[in-house]
């Protein structure tokens, strides 16, 4: 770590009120380009401590980064971890209000719900579909609190990897019977398909991006707990959104989600 505690506390109460307050920053390598990937992973952990403070509740956790698609429309070359608070949570088929967000866009994702604890390092793919209890299609709604989407991996981490708002829906199935690398996702923008793949555009399979997740959380002496929901990554770029739009997926064999923005 190169930054001490008081640089990281203020720089997460810095991101978390461009979150809250729906305004942009610029990228916080800038003003300190020493910060290193512990300090990174710190300052999301103080934005988590402040928002668990205040009442909330961590609702899942998310990997980014994890398709060729995102690595190319970002510039980067690495997975990145988040988390998920209830106030970021949208209902199958409800509304994102734009006036809370700065310049969102939307991915298609696969999700995670697991029956039981995940811990690395040395997890894989078969150890995360053995503690999955189903899969469901998910939409994130992602808002880099940074100007123009213009960051790098180390920002990103500590602006919780731009994660806002997320609708959980569909059909939950369990995974045994499904090959999710061959499962077909289409995301329609105002009945338009605007992006569409397969489960395989996620590190070749979306349980890699779990293990991943798992194996991040094992380097740090912890396990991911039966129960979370996990979010596999955008399967494509990522879809610019404009004030009543409204965005379905639809996942083969999970049915659809959606999400309006007012
Ligand atoms: C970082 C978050 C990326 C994903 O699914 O790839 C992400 C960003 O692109 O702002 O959530
Ligand atoms: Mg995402």
């Amino acid at each position: 770590m190169n930054l001490d505690k008081a640089t990281i506390e203020r720089l997460a109460e810095h991101l978390e009120a461009c979150q809250l307050e729906a305004r942009d920053t610029l990228k916080i390598t800038d003003e300190h380009p020493q910060m290193d990937w512990d300090d990174a992973y710190a300052i999301q952990a103080a934005i988590l401590a402040r928002k668990l403070a205040r009442g909330e509740r961590v609702s899942g956790l998310k990997c980014g980064l994890t398709s060729h698609a995102k690595m190319k429309q970002m510039g980067v070359d690495m997975p990145v971890f988040g988390f998920l608070v209830d106030g970021f949570n949208v209902a199958d088929g409800g509304e994102a209000r734009m006036s809370e967000l700065i310049h969102p866009k939307v991915e298609p994702e696969i999700c995670f719900l697991l029956k039981r604890a995940l811990r690395g390092p040395g997890c894989h793919i078969g150890a995360v579909l053995a503690a999955t209890d189903c899969v469901m299609p998910g939409i994130e709604v992602i808002d880099s609190r940074y100007r123009d989407f213009k960051f790098d991996l180390k920002s990103v981490i500590a602006d919780n990897t731009s994660a806002s708002r997320y609708v959980v829906g569909g059909r939950a199935m369990r995974p045994d019977g499904l090959d999710l690398r061959t499962l077909g996702v289409v995301l329609e923008k105002n009945g338009e398909i605007v992006a569409l793949g397969a489960g395989a555009a996620v590190l070749g399979h979306p349980a890699a991006a779990v293990a991943m997740l798992a194996n991040h959380f094992g380097a740090r002496d912890q396990e991911i707990p039966a129960g979370t929901m996990i979010m596999s990554g955008g399967l494509s770029e990522a879809v610019s959104v404009a004030a009543g739009d409204h965005f379905n997926l639809r996942v083969q064999h999970l049915g659809s989600a959606s999400i309006r923005f007012v």
